[in-house]
């Protein structure tokens, strides 16, 4: 038989084209795209559906332990069947590095998690903490070339912060190794300064944590990122992007040729700050950095990726289950600097995205699967294995309903967090069936793929972290004196 499976009569939507055709899948991939294939060792029926390229979710956190101690409520398990129920074929999350930790070490350790586990494909970016000699000089390169492609560097947070001379040399390694630089961009010193005063002012309800995370903070931190990167020529990803100032930034970078790239998540278009000044301690599940801010910023965001500012949009999946085991671990007064940051979001991505932005008009259809697929496989090194409906790809596929109208609720969330900031939403278009390599691992409301059958993506180098080419008068040998220093 020439074909394992054959998906019909439904419409094919790329980032580029739509066209109503069947899907011819053998080994796992994709090898032909007609009208009228003879049948497959399977079929399946897509008539109304539209056959888009499963999501990739390239930033979510999975089974990651805290620089302060506390551990995700998703495990490889949980994390990527939540990730399949709601469209997501692919998942890159973080393998992260604590300080005197060898990166080595951290990659083989979170190979440990994921293996037995995940259902759908993964791969992993690296976060550098500690940022010595032998880890930018011998780990980090060896690692690039084994498909650990990107990393993300964060200027805030005590346990993980780098300066700017770190993050230099770190731009300066990656632009050797044309590694992809993500960057967490809030200016460390403006939340420490405005914590201390909250603080010492008696607030510490979840909603000042709002406060202390100014928006001119990230705006700040934005712009010292993209001029660090500038002045070495480094591609840079400018990663949960929320505030206003932020997006300035990278629009302006952009409009004058740079390689930033800017991605951001559904709770900057679906959540404010008020979210954080629920009764109790319910703001704590909505305490994630950057913060949500206000309707303004939203609209913002939207254009933003409306025009093209923003390139991706992923879920940050940082999962805390609202207990002593996650947000309530330093107890059920905590102040907001005692709350751990981050929001669960692997299911829901895609169904948000789609219902608000799609539906609503604000994308069409070839922007929302760019947004959330093709350009995350082009950023990250995946494509076009992954990201696209084409011959050869993988056969990754959401089939997906796009009348289908869905309630959210935490009971019928897969993940394990026990909450979704999302509680109520009524979203229309949700995943019917969802295909990777060619395996249904949802199907009829079930998932139908054995833990562990997932497997590891090594990454290519992107083209997207290529530099320029165009280096800054004090850094070109012809116009510095002849100081070659990159
Ligand atoms: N940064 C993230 O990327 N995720 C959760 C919290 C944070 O600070
Ligand atoms: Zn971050
Ligand atoms: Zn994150």
């Amino acid at each position: 038989m020439t074909y394992d499976l054959v998906v019909r009569n439904g419409t094919v939507v790329t980032a580029a084209d739509m066209s109503r055709c069947d899907v011819g899948v053998k080994d796992g991939r994709i090898i032909a795209l007609a009208n009228d294939l003879p049948p497959g060792g399977r079929d399946i029926d897509a008539n109304g559906k539209l056959i888009l390229p499963g999501g990739i979710d390239s930033h979510c956190h999975i089974e990651q332990m805290s620089a302060a101690g506390i551990v995700n409520a998703d495990d490889f398990y949980s994390g990527t069947m939540s990730a399949a129920f709601g469209g997501t074929t692919t998942v890159i999350p973080f393998a992260a590095q604590h300080r005197g930790q060898s990166l080595r070490d951290v990659v083989h350790d979170y190979h440990l998690c994921a293996e037995p586990k995940a259902v759908i494909d993964y791969a992993f970016h690296l976060i550098i903490s500690d940022p010595t000699e032998d880890v930018l000089q011998r780990e980090l390169p060896a690692l690039i070339q084994e498909g650990y492609t990107s990393f993300k560097v964060y200027l805030t947070y005590d346990l993980l912060k780098i300066d700017d001379y770190q993050m230099l040399d770190i731009l300066a390694m990656a632009r050797r190794e044309q590694a992809m630089v993500m960057v967490h961009a809030e200016n460390h010193e403006i939340i420490q300064w405005l914590s201390t005063r909250l603080l010492e002012a008696g607030h510490r309800a979840p909603k000042y944590h709002a406060v202390a995370h100014a928006r001119l903070a990230e705006g700040e931190a934005t712009n010292r990122a993209i001029r660090l990167a500038e002045l070495l020529d480094v591609p840079l990803l400018l990663v949960h992007v929320s505030a206003p100032e932020a997006v300035e930034a990278i629009r302006t970078a952009q409009t004058y040729g740079l390689k930033i790239y800017g991605e951001t998540c559904p709770q900057y278009l679906f959540l404010t700050a008020q979210d954080l000044d629920r009764p109790g301690m319910d703001g704590a599940m909505f305490c994630c950095s950057p913060p949500p801010r206000d309707e303004a910023a939203q609209e913002v965001i939207w254009r933003g990726l409306q025009n093209g500012t923003f390139q991706v949009i992923s879920s940050d999946h940082a999962p805390y289950r609202f207990d002593s085991t996650g947000k309530l671990a330093h107890g059920e007064d905590a102040d907001f600097k005692h709350i751990a940051n981050g929001l669960p979001g692997l299911e829901v991505r895609l169904p948000l995205l789609f219902s608000e932005g799609v539906k609503k008009g604000r994308l069409d259809l070839h922007q929302f699967v760019a947004l959330t697929s093709t350009n995350a496989a082009k950023l990250y090194g995946l494509h076009p294995r992954k990201g696209t409906i084409a011959v050869g790809a993988d056969a990754d596929l959401a089939i997906w309903d796009p009348d289908k109208e869905v309630t959210i609720s935490t009971e019928m969330i897969h993940d394990n967090v026990g909450y979704t900031p999302y509680e109520g939403y009524q979203v229309t278009g949700w995943p019917v069936t969802v295909l990777s390599r060619g395996r249904v691992v949802i199907e009829d409301g079930e998932l139908q793929v054995e833990r562990g059958s997932g497997v590891f993506l090594p990454c290519a180098l992107p083209d997207m972290a290529r530099p320029l080419g165009r280096r800054v008068s004090e850094l070109n040998p012809e116009r510095n004196f002849g100081a070659k220093l990159i």
